[in-house]
């Protein structure tokens, strides 16, 4: 064995006082994460980033107007000028597809049992800027039992409202209406998953998905679809918008993840809406020490 005498010991691999205090601020954050330690370098200093990632909330002026919701537009702005006219009420939830309770629920009746809790959580576009928002919402895991899903039930498919009369990017070729997303039934059931019902403490703008909108944080923003009025049981993995119109470009499980690029464009940063400078994005936007376990063993370059 090699004993390095400390003449021989190079300026470089002397650490410096201060990296002493900074090395164990990391390690009260590993502490705090728990499972850091047993992950790859590469998503171990992910999570260390993760843990003092900064989460005040992006204004409300911010939030509510520069959106993505084609029905009414496709431009940042064309929500919320075109969403004030949607009817958001009454307002009906459909159940159906492998369940033991399937029925066409009244807003209130679906929602009754639950009070909304506030949640702070990031949203991060496939555009690669992002925001954070202090959702109003329910977990979903707390409503999908209720209608009580039989064995047959892998995925949760969901449904925007059709209606050009309404919505005027309907009535255009923007995309294959109505909107559909999906989620695989653990990700469903998973505690960070929220049926939303508002934000900044207030009932949900029509222009952020009024009256009832999925949040899935550690996704991209497209698997947060807006007013949805269908929720479906299935045993196949449903066939959703963005993965239809582009499979190379959108795919199902739409994990937010630096280390898999769009085909056009780099997905390693974003620009918080409001910053000036971009910010490295964090490998499932932030939350993968509660949600890496559902993809364990899957290749996240495969499934994308
Ligand atoms: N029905 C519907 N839902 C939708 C969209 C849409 O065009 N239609 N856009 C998605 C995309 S791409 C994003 S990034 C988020 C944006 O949510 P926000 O406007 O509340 O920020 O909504 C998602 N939900
Ligand atoms: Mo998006």
């Amino acid at each position: 064995m090699l004993i390095k005498k400390p003449a021989d010991i190079r300026p470089s691999e002397i650490t410096p006082p201060e990296w002493y205090a900074r090395r164990r601020e990391f390690l009260k954050g590993a502490a705090v994460l728990g499972a850091a330690a047993l992950l790859p370098p590469v998503l171990r200093g992910n999570l260390a980033r993760a843990a003092d990632d900064d989460l005040k909330p992006t204004p409300y002026k911010d939030v509510t107007s520069y959106n993505n919701f084609y029905e009414f537009g496709p431009s940042k702005t064309d929500p919320a000028e075109n969403a004030g006219s949607l009817k958001t009420s009454p307002w009906s939830v459909t159940v159906e597809g492998h369940c033991e309770k399937p029925g066409q629920y009244a807003l209130e009746d679906f929602l009754a049992p639950h009070p909304p809790e506030e949640r702070i959580y990031r949203l991060r576009c496939v555009e690669a800027w992002s925001m954070v928002v202090p959702w109003l919402g329910i977990p979903l895991g707390q409503i999908l039992p209720r209608f009580q899903p039989t064995a047959s039930a892998k995925y949760v498919e969901f449904t925007t409202l059709l209606d050009p009369a309404q919505m005027p990017g309907q009535r255009t070729q923007l995309l294959d209406w109505p909107y559909v997303e999906g989620l695989r039934m653990d990700e469903a059931m998973h505690p960070l998953t929220l049926l939303a019902t508002g934000l900044y403490g207030k009932e949900l703008p029509n222009q952020n998905g009024a009256p009832l909108r999925l949040v899935t944080p550690w996704k991209y923003g497209f698997k947060s679809i807006k007013s949805i009025v269908k929720i479906r049981f299935t045993e196949q993995q449903p066939r959703t918008t963005w993965a239809s119109e582009g499979p190379s470009e959108y795919g199902f499980y739409a994990n937010v993840n630096p280390a898999v690029d769009h085909p056009r464009w780099s997905q390693k940063k974003e620009r918080r809406v409001g910053d000036f400078f971009r910010r490295d994005t964090l490998l499932f936007n932030g939350y993968a020490e509660q949600v890496a376990g559902l993809y364990a063993g899957m290749d996240l370059r495969k499934d994308f």
